[in-house]
């Protein structure tokens, strides 16, 4: 048998150099997740935002858009808060000009139709308008509604649980995101593009809403079809320190109409910033291409 050799008693290498660089790799990577999970780890001292109560606004205006959708047959749709520059140096009373700010707010898509008119009178009681000749007996439900007063429209609103646009929601809303335009779709006037008596259509009255291209917040009619009434009263000039959601005049004895009409064939009454006020049009007046359109205000 023969005897283990010295060799074979000699001691091993120590293991010790392999242990020190396993435990410098555990350090190191102790550190770097530490360096990485401290990064993004929820800071526990940090306010949570807390948007429940926005939420729960935004949830309620929604609701409210869609019960009125659903009450009057409207379709409303949501103008962006922001601010522009209203007015022009084209007439006197557009002047001065001046950057305004707007809350939010919803408008009805197109001017209010015949057949949205009567769903009110049927639910009310009130009484249709006489109807025009290009109209007879209210036949032709999906034209704008025409001879209603400030007061009939405001009637209108209160049952519908709507507003009438003050003048700047009417002209930011026209102008559709085109800031300084002259026109709802561009600066050249293009009579083709909108109901009046010059474009190649020659309508002898009204025409089905939203016959002609929506502008950039997806409102038809801006210009042409019916003059629009505006809540304010008429005044020959804009108080210049009157920026944040101007509601205009507090006393007058005309109130403003805005867009131009069917009827109309001179381009300067289509413009954005132009004011139209009438002493036959005074609140109780009634015109063949007068008619209007509304807003319902929600979130500030
Ligand atoms: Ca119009």
């Amino acid at each position: 048998m023969n005897k283990p050799s010295q060799t074979a008693k000699m001691p091993q290498p120590s293991p010790a150099p392999k242990r020190g660089l396993w435990a410098i790799g555990v350090i190191l990577l102790a550190l770097v997740s530490w360096a990485v999970l401290g990064k993004f780890a929820p800071n526990p001292k940090a306010p949570k935002k807390d948007n429940s109560g926005s939420n729960q606004q935004q949830k309620k205006e929604t609701d409210k858009v869609s019960r009125t959708e659903n009450k009057t047959g409207l379709k409303l749709v949501k103008i962006p808060a922001g601010s522009f520059l209203m007015g022009s140096n084209y007439q006197p009373d557009e002047q001065p000009i001046r950057r305004v700010t707007l809350s939010s707010f919803h408008m009805s898509k197109t001017e209010i139709t015949v057949g949205q008119y009567k769903r009110y009178c049927e639910a009310t009681g009130e009484k249709m308008p006489i109807a025009p000749d290009f109209n007879k007996g209210w036949s032709k439900l999906d034209h704008p509604i025409v001879r209603v007063s400030w007061d009939d429209a405001k009637g209108y609103c209160a049952w519908a649980g709507v507003l009438l646009p003050t003048e700047t929601e009417w002209e930011y809303a026209s102008r559709g995101g085109l800031e300084g335009k002259k026109y709802p779709l561009e600066d050249a006037w293009h009579g083709s593009k909108c109901a009046n008596s010059v474009s190649p259509y020659k309508p002898s009255g009204t025409v089905p809403v939203g016959s002609y291209a929506a502008n950039g917040y997806g409102l038809h009619d801006m210009s042409g079809n019916v003059w629009e009434w505006c809540t304010d009263w008429y005044s020959d000039k804009y108080n210049p320190s009157d920026t944040n959601n101007p509601q205009g005049s507090p006393t007058g004895i005309m109130r403003v109409l805005r867009g131009g009409s069917w009827f109309n064939t001179n381009p300067d009454l289509f413009r954005c910033a132009f004011r139209y006020f009438n002493y036959l049009l005074n609140p109780d007046g009634r015109s063949g291409d007068g008619g209007f359109r509304v807003v319902f205000r929600g979130l500030p």
